[in-house]
Formats: structure tokens, sequence, C-alpha cells
């Protein structure tokens, strides 16, 4: 009986420590002079070539088919910067209203799309990482719970219905043998709740490395200028030839589970501006 006393007892200060240590360190992450901003810049592209031009830019897949995108649109979220020690930032984790956002090529401007950051704690980070789609943890939170990220991705033709629930990558274009002329749309996505329903869980954690440190202070606002190679779609680790059988796909059937790992694997960070 004598050493579960003892146990609670330990407990209990053990409780009041980490509780009185996590409330030191939330006082110190609010305030202002130890947080910035940091920006990231979407560039897609073909190989290494960016700034796709939507119903133009026209590529040859590694099995010989061409094809252009009309529409190019992703969502990422649960942005995380780590730091030269390995520690976290999350910003907004699992909360799309203030963490999830629309990469849209038909916004990007000089072909970029920008996503800006505050309040990111002033440091040195050195990876970053993002979810490609939205997470279960957050989808369940259900409508009420991101419904201003859900009306945002409504407006931007990026949700199904609730039930079904967001469009993770949507792809839509012209492909074919000598020319780009037969029409495609590959949306990749959740069917809602992925173990109730039995279905492939789409959303990918994609963790990128930095060229150089991302210096964030109260002066410095870097940007990490990040290249997505959408050769990866139809040449990736799967290669995949478009046909009659999958130009048409919607959801997390193969195809588009094989267009997922292929786009997961798309991303890289090019280069960090410190200014
Ligand atoms: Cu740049």
């Amino acid at each position: 009986m004598k050493i579960y006393k003892f146990l609670s007892l330990f407990l209990i200060a053990f409780t009041f420590l980490t509780f009185t240590s996590c409330r030191n360190n939330d006082d110190e992450d609010t305030s202002n002079e130890t947080s910035g901003k940091l920006q990231l810049k979407f560039e897609n592209g073909f190989n290494n070539l960016g700034d796709i031009v939507l119903n133009q830019t026209t590529q040859t897949s590694s099995s010989g088919q061409k094809h252009q995108f009309s529409t190019l649109k992703y969502i990422i979220s649960n942005i995380t910067l780590i730091d030269e020690n390995g520690k976290e930032f999350k910003y907004n984790e699992n909360n799309p209203d203030k963490g999830a956002f629309i990469i849209n090529q038909a916004n990007a401007a000089a072909g970029i799309v920008y996503v800006d950051l505050d309040g990111v704690p002033k440091n040195n980070y050195k990876k970053i990482k993002f979810g490609l789609g939205i997470s279960q943890n957050a989808y369940l939170l259900g409508q009420n719970g991101q419904a201003e990220f859900w009306e945002k991705a409504k407006q931007e033709s990026m949700t199904w219905s609730w039930a079904a629930g967001y469009i993770f990558v949507k792809l839509e274009g012209k492909y074919g043998t000598s020319s780009a002329n037969t029409e495609f749309m590959n949306h990749t996505g959740n069917m809602g709740n992925v173990i109730a329903n039995n279905t492939p869980d789409l959303y990918r954690e994609v963790m990128l490395d930095f060229p150089t440190t991302a210096r964030v202070s109260a002066s410095i606002k870097p940007s990490i200028h990040i290249l997505a190679d959408l050769n990866q779609y139809l040449s990736g680790v799967t290669p995949l030839s478009l046909s009659t059988t999958n130009d048409m796909a919607m959801g997390s059937n193969q195809h588009l589970v094989n267009v997922t790992n292929n786009l997961a694997k798309m991303f890289k960070v090019d280069h960090v501006h410190n200014d």
C-alpha cells in the first residue's frame, strides 16, 4: 500500500511541474518580439522547368503520352517547421480554417502561388513538413470545425459532398499520343471517414530539407521557394498512362492511389530567400 501512496504523490507532483513548465513555454511563445513571418512560394512545373501555363505547356510522359493541364489545384495543410535542433513548430495543426491552403495554378503570379504564415517563432529552420490533402484528424472535426475552409474549398470546387469530403488534388486537361486532344480529369481525395468506409487514406505527409537555413526574425521574413514537378504525375514512382479506364477518375480508386503516391514525391525546396 505504501508504494501506491508514494506513486500517487509523485504523480501529483509531476503533473503540477509539467503544468507549470507548459505555462512558462506558452508565455514565451506568445511574446511579439520572438515571432515573425515566413512565406512559402509554390512553383508548379515539369521537371526543373517552372511556371506551367494552363492549356499551353505540354509535357511528354515517360510512356510517351502528351498531356497538358487546364486545371491544376491541390490542398496543403499541417505545415510544420523544424529547427536546427529538430524541434518542431506546428502551424495550426489539424485546423483547416487557419492552417490549410489551396494552391491553384490559375492564381499564380509570374508562376508562383504564395502562402503567407505569421506568428512563426523566431528561429533558424532547416526543414519543412506539410500534408498533401486534409488529414483524417482534421476532417473528423466535422463540418462545423472547419466551416471557413470548407466554404473556401467549395468556392474553389475542391469539395464533394460533406460525406465524401475534400478533393485533395484536382488535375484536368487533355492528353493524347501525337497531340493532347482527349479530355481527362483526375480528382483525388478521401471518401469521407476512411476507417468507417474502408477506403484508402490519400492524405500524404511531405518532408523537405532546406538547402540553406531560413532565419525567421522580426526583421527577416524568409521565403521558401518550393518546386512541384508535375512530371511525377504520370512519370513518377509508378509510371502511369491515361486511358478510357482512368481518364475520368474521381475519389480514391487504385489509379488515384498511384497518382497520389507519385505526386507525394513531386516537391523539393529549390532555394531559400532570407530578406
Ligand atoms: Cu525564389
